[in-house]
Parts: structure tokens; C-alpha cells; sequence
């Protein structure tokens, strides 16, 4: 294998084993996912769905996918899957497609509380631009505003609420969201990508009982291929018998072609996993490392959205020590053998280039073994990490900001206080390989 990919893939791997990996949706599969990723049923297309195929030699392709399908039908107990969204985008667009006529009014949380992009983010995505997007947000504490939603939907009648985020550290009741849902008429859409495997782990509020449709990523804390999956429940087949025929159909011919097997063979994989009894295991560690990690910080000083976590993510709020100390935190918190994402906080005085916060979440951490103990020493070095770059002020002046930004960068490289801490931790990563679990 000469071919400079290969090196750069095994420089991949040394980076990931060294370093300490704390964004929230990023996970670590097994060598058993791993492995059927890289197998001939990437070179077979299979536009269609198993026994309706547009293309010829699906005979072994419809068993695998049938098979992810069974599989997670039974995890969820749910009447209908789809598992072949490209990924948690396309997935979300499906779904709208499949409910949607272009223009009707979809509500999702604001991107900047914790929401994601694809739940009506305005002007700049698809979500929000075909159709009528209306933003619920939170409240002070950082939880979902209930009596935003219900009057947002009592004024807007939306067709769809999508019930979903992406940096929302609290539980997600879906039986609130649900009543209001009633209250209209309107389809309640679950987006759980970030916490499929706490649900399934019973560490999270399930969506099955109250949601018409669920979407969840394949690839965060379910700890599967990159990709996405679509679920309706019994709830929203009897309110439309139709409901599993139009999904497939804004899937194909709707927005994609032909699926991707090794993905759906991942799935299958997954899944088989999931179900397992020592998944539950790795559910409650997540948990508890993340309380772990929260209580570590507060106790260090650092303060966090919302006070804490009741799922596997929190994000830091720098505020405190200035507004836009996201970028060259998470950059130096980089140098030091931690990667982490800059994120907004709900009362962001930044911007989402440039914003004041840090999200971390421990579900990759758990996958290598570590707990308790080693979730203290992470927020040990991430608060000296803080600490040492605080004073660190992001100039207002755009010109000034890029030309800080680019000398700041090249210091933090050099910066002892980080190369002493990325020591520490490449002491401790050693003793936990990728692939532990
Ligand atoms: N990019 C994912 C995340 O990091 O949460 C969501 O799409």
C-alpha cells in the first residue's frame, strides 16, 4: 500500500489514539463496523428498496439491507425504518419533503440555543428557505422555552415541530412537545442523532411513544457507520397508513440514488450491538462520566450552560472572562491533545464564526474505557487550558481579528504551558487503544 492515503490514514489513527476526542457527535466504531465498511458492497448500486430494485445482482444487497432494517425495527419497536439517508441532513430534508409542500411552516430550536441547522435555520439553509421557518428558543436556565413553543404554534400553525438539537445539554421531553403538537395538528418530527444510544441505553426520554417520526445519525452516540436513519412509529402510521411510502419516496426518487450497502451493512452491524447488554453499560458510563465532568468544572471554576448535563454533552460558557474566547480555546485546547468544537451560547454576545463557548461530551471518551477519574483530569487540564489563554481578547475590528487570530495561532503552537499538558495527556491516551470497548 504505497499510495500517500495510506500514510496519511495511519497518520489519522496516531492523532486519534494520542489525542483526547470530546466532541459529541464524533464516536469510535468497532473493528466489526470498521470491517464491513471497507467491503464489495460498496460497488453495487441499489436504487429501489429490497425486492424493488431498478437495478439487476441485488439478491445479497436486499438481505443486507433487509437485515438493518429487522434489526432496528426490533431496537426501537417501531413499524417502519429507513436506513438509507446519505447522513442526518439529507435525512431531516426527506422528512420535510415527505410532510412538507414547499412554503408550510416548519418550528425548530434556534440554531444559537442549541438547535441545528437543518430544523428551519433561516436564509442560509434549504430548511429555511423552502419553507416558512419559525425558531423557538430557551429560557434563562438554558431549557427549552414550553410557553415559546406553544404560543409560537398556537400563532403559526406549523405542519411540522421538529423536536431535536445539537449542543442542548438537557433531556428532550417529548411528551410536552407532543401536547402542543396536538394542540394544531402539527406532525411531531424527533431529531435524537445526538442521543439514539442514550435512548436505547434508557438513559434519555424514548421519542417512540410520543413522536410520528424519529431521524437519528447513525454514527454519534449509536456508534455506527456515518449515515442516517428514518423511523416512523405506530402513532404516525395511523395517522397516515401512507406515512412509510412517502418517506421512501422523498428519499428515492425524491433526493438520492442509489443507497450506500456498506453503510446499511454497518447499520445491521450496529444495531446487533446496540442490542446487547453491555451497550446499556456504555449508555449509563456516558452518563456518568458526563456528570463526572461537568461537577469537575464547576468545582474549577468554569462555568456551564444550564448549570450542568442531564445527557452525554456540555458546553463551556466563556463569557465570564470575554465574549469570543471560543476560537482560541478550542484551538489551544487543540495544541494541548484535546479537540474539542467552538459553539454559541444561548446568550451569545459573539457570533457563530466567532462565538464564546466550547462544547464537549464524553461518548468517545466512554467507547475507550476511560471514567470517572480520567473525566476529572480532562476538565483539570481544560480549565488550565482556559486559564492560560483568557486573556487571549479577540480584537472587534475584523482586520485586527485576522491578523491576531494568525499570530496567535502560531504562538499557541510553541507555547510550553500546552506541550507540557499535551504531555500529560499522550501519558494517559496510551494506556486507552481506539478500539478498547
Ligand atoms: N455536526 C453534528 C454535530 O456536531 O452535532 C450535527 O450535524
Amino acid at each position: 500500500m504505497t499510495d500517500k492515503i495510506f500514510k496519511l490514514i495511519e497518520q489519522e489513527e496516531q492523532r486519534q489514539t494520542e489525542m483526547i476526542g470530546l466532541i459529541p457527535s464524533e464516536n469510535n466504531v468497532s473493528p466489526e463496523v470498521s470491517a464491513v465498511l471497507a467491503t464489495c458492497l460498496s460497488n453495487k448500486y441499489a436504487e429501489g428498496y429490497p425486492g424493488r430494485r431498478y437495478y439487476e445482482g441485488n439478491q445479497i444487497v436486499d438481505q443486507v439491507e433487509q437485515l438493518a432494517i429487522d434489526r432496528v425495527k426490533e431496537l426501537f419497536k417501531v413499524p417502519y425504518v429507513n436506513v438509507q439517508p446519505y447522513s442526518g441532513s439529507p435525512a431531516n430534508f426527506a422528512i420535510y419533503f415527505a410532510l412538507m409542500k414547499p412554503g408550510e411552516t416548519l418550528m425548530g430550536l434556534k440554531l444559537s440555543m442549541g438547535g441545528h441547522l437543518t430544523h428551519g435555520h433561516p436564509d442560509v439553509t434549504a430548511s429555511g428557505r423552502f419553507y416558512t421557518s419559525v425558531q423557538y428558543g430557551v429560557t434563562a436556565d438554558a431549557r427549552i422555552d414550553f410557553a415559546e413553543v406553544e404560543k409560537l404554534a398556537l400563532k403559526h400553525k406549523p405542519k411540522v415541530i421538529v423536536a431535536g438539537n445539537t449542543a442542548y445539554p438537557f433531556e428532550l421531553d417529548f411528551k410536552k412537545f407532543r401536547a402542543i403538537a396536538d394542540m394544531v395538528g402539527a406532525w411531531l418530527v424527533a431529531d435524537i442523532s445526538h442521543v439514539t444510544g442514550l435512548v436505547i441505553g434508557g438513559e434519555h426520554m424514548s421519542p417512540v411513544p410520543y413522536a410520528d417520526v424519529i431521524m437519528t445519525t447513525t454514527h454519534k452516540t449509536f456508534r455506527g457507520p456515518r449515515g442516517a436513519m428514518i423511523l416512523a412509529t405506530d402513532r404516525g402510521l395511523k395517522r397516515d397508513p401512507e406515512l412509510g411510502k412517502k418517506i421512501d419516496a422523498a428519499i428515492i426518487p425524491g433526493l438520492q440514488g442509489g443507497p450506500h450497502n456498506a453503510t446499511s451493512a454497518g447499520i445491521a452491524v450496529a444495531a446487533a450491538e446496540a442490542a446487547k447488554p453491555k451497550f446499556k453499560k456504555y449508555a449509563q458510563q456516558i452518563r456518568k462520566n458526563a456528570d463526572a465532568m461537568a461537577a469537575e468544572f464547576k468545582k474549577l471554576g468554569l462555568t456551564l450552560v444550564g448549570g450542568g448535563t442531564e445527557t452525554h454533552l456540555m458546553v463551556i460558557d466563556l463569557t465570564p472572562f470575554g465574549v469570543s474566547l471560543g476560537t482560541q480555546v478550542a484551538f489551544a485546547m487543540d495544541v494541548a491533545g484535546i479537540y474539542a468544537n467552538r459553539n454559541t451560547v444561548p446568550t451569545e454576545k459573539g457570533s457563530p464564526f466567532y462565538p464564546s463557548g466550547i462544547r464537549v461530551g464524553t461518548p468517545l471518551v466512554t467507547t475507550r474505557g476511560m471514567k470517572e477519574k480520567e473525566m476529572r483530569q480532562i476538565a483539570g487540564w481544560i480549565a488550565r487550558v482556559v486559564e492560560h489563554v483568557k486573556t487571549e481578547q479577540l480584537p472587534s475590528d475584523p482586520k485586527q481579528r485576522a491578523a491576531f487570530l494568525k499570530d496567535f495561532r502560531v504562538r499557541a503552537q510553541k507555547d510550553p504551558v500546552l506541550l507540557k499538558i499535551r504531555k500529560e495527556v499522550t501519558a494517559v491516551t496510551k494506556n486507552f487503544p481506539l478500539f478498547k470497548w
